[in-house]
This record gives structure tokens, sequence and C-alpha cells, in this order.
């Protein structure tokens, strides 16, 4: 299928500056609180983290749990205990969850509080909050602090500079904005992180990653993908993006004077759609696919 390999440029240029700019502040840092998107916990997570948060103790948010396979959310979870990671499922949206990410940050960053408290000096404990584009930090961090104080939005990039948030008399969380490293080696996770809405649209082709999307969704939830879209293509055209693209159109009525399908207006609804978790709950990686690598 040669249609679906074009490779998404996506390098991002204000990033690297995004980067040293984090750098700076981490010694100021007690907790790094990584938020990824519970539908692709790896592509989300960044190559780069490895070596920028060494030594720092890290905790790990599955936001956006809402949109995903309940069952893989707990697998994820119980996953990324097992190897060490303290990690929970999340809704940034609700803010019924809230003392439950407090006490994660919390309990992870008491060993730094205890050694304050050894030596009768009472600290806040700071926490940086990281990820790649659109995972819902900035809306994590109004969740908490109960007032939207950070800019939030429906597309990558939009936190462009650092914000200090406090959350409680003990508490203060960094915003900072979403970071991608230079070099995406694995197609199969750059369609992923393009599906979600952290890679900019504007960059990408936006009928191979709607087409690429309905062919993964057909393979995951074809039920729920028929109901939203009932005149998709026969079965053994489920291969083809554009016969995928060309089946919204008929379900939609996006048929052009002379019979000519609007493939890029179905393949803007469909990201949409998705994107506002209107097809399906889907999760599109899962353990299995780690090698055992945490
Ligand atoms: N359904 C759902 N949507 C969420 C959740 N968390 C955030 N969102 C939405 O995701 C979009 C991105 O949220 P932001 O908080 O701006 O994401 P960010 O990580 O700060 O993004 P950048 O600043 O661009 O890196 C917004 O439209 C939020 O409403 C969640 O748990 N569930
Ligand atoms: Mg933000």
């Amino acid at each position: 299928m040669e249609e679906r390999r074009t490779a998404i440029n996506w390098y991002p240029g204000h990033m690297a500056k995004a980067k040293r700019m984090l750098e700076e502040d981490l010694k100021l840092i007690d907790v790094i609180v990584e938020i990824v998107d519970a539908r692709a916990p790896l592509a989300c997570r960044n190559p780069d983290f490895e070596s920028l948060f060494k030594n720092k103790i890290r905790v790990m948010l599955l936001n956006k749990s809402d949109l995903a396979s309940p069952a893989a959310n707990k697998e994820w979870a119980a996953y990324f205990k097992a190897h060490g990671v303290s990690a929970m499922e999340y809704v940034s949206i609700n803010s019924s969850a809230r003392k439950n990410a407090v006490a994660l940050i919390e309990r992870a960053g008491e060993p730094v509080l205890k050694k304050y408290r050894d030596k009768g000096v009472s600290k806040t404990l700071r926490a940086m909050v990281a990820g790649i584009p659109n995972v819902g930090k900035s809306t994590f961090i109004n969740k908490l602090a109960g007032v939207t104080r950070a800019q939030v939005g429906d597309k990558p990039g939009v936190t462009r500079g650092k914000q200090w948030v406090k959350i409680s008399p003990y508490l203060e969380l960094m915003d900072t904005p979403g970071l991608l490293w230079a070099k995406l080696d694995d197609q199969e996770r750059a369609r992923h992180l393009a599906y979600i809405g952290s890679i900019r649209d504007d960059i990408m082709n936006v009928e191979e990653v709607a087409g690429s999307l309905l062919i993964d969704l057909d393979g995951l939830c074809p039920e729920a993908l028929n109901a939203r879209y009932p005149k998709l293509a026969a079965v053994e055209e489920r291969q083809s993006i554009e016969a995928m693209l060309e089946g919204v159109c008929r379900s939609r009525g996006f048929i052009l004077s002379g019979g000519v399908y609007d493939t890029e207006r179905a393949s803007r609804i469909v990201l949409d759609e998705f994107r506002a978790g209107k097809i399906a709950k889907v999760t599109f990686e899962h353990p299995e696919d780690t090698n055992g690598k945490a």
C-alpha cells in the first residue's frame, strides 16, 4: 500500500528553543508530570525526555482516557506500574479526579519534601507538566487550579511559553509548550500522532491522514464506523484510502457537480469527528507493541 507510506514532515522550528528553556528550569523542579494521550501512549513518549528528565521523579497521566478503550486504559495503567512508572488513567476536562492527581504528585514528591522537613523547612512542591502537543497539559493545570490560568485549544502548539500556576500553598505546577523531537522514524506512530491532533494539520496531507485513520478504525471498530458512515466502501475495497474517503462522501452527500467526490471535506469531517470522540472509544497501541520496554 504505497499510498500510506508518505513520510509526515513535522519538524517544528520553535521546539528546540522550548526544550532549552525547560532544561534551564529543571533545577527548580521536584517532580515531572508527563501527560500522554491514552489512545496512543507509545507514540506520545518523547525520546528526548529520557535524557532531559533523568534523575527526576516522574509520574504519568494517561489523559483523554474518556476517548480511549476502557479495557486498554486498564492494561496501560497496569503496564506502566509494572515497569515502575506511577501511572493513572485520567480525564483532564473533568474536575472529579483532581484529588487523585494531586495525591499522585504529592506522593511522588514525598522524598523531596521529607528531606526539607528533616531540616525544619516547609517546602512547596514544584512540578513540571510536560508532554507532546495537544495532550491536555494546560487543561489539566486549569482544572487543578479551579480557574482558567493557562490558555487551551483543540490544536497543537497553543502553549508557547512556560507558566507557573499555584494549586495550593504546597503545590505549584509549571505549564510548558508541547515538545516533539527532531526525527520521527516510526511512520505508524507518526500517523497516530496525526490522528490525535498532536501534529499540525497544515503540514500533513489531510486526505492521507484521514484515509489511514478510516482504515485503522475499520480494523478496530468496524461496527461503529459503519454506523457513523453507512455508505462506506465494500469490504474488499477497505484498504484503499480513496475508496474509504469516497464512502464518507456518499454517506454525507459531499459530492460536487459532475459527481466529483469532495474527499478533502470528508477528510476534515472524519478528523474532527474522531477527535471529538464521535466515532468510537479506541486505542491504537497496546502494551504488547512495546517489546517489553516502558
Ligand atoms: N475529551 C477530552 N478532551 C480533552 C481532555 N484534556 C484536554 N482535552 C482537550 O484537548 C485539547 C487540547 O488541550 P490543551 O490543554 O490545550 O493541550 P496542551 O497539552 O496544553 O497543548 P499544547 O499547549 O498545544 O501543547 C482541548 O480542546 C481540550 O479541551 C480530556 O481528558 N478529554
Ligand atoms: Mg498548553
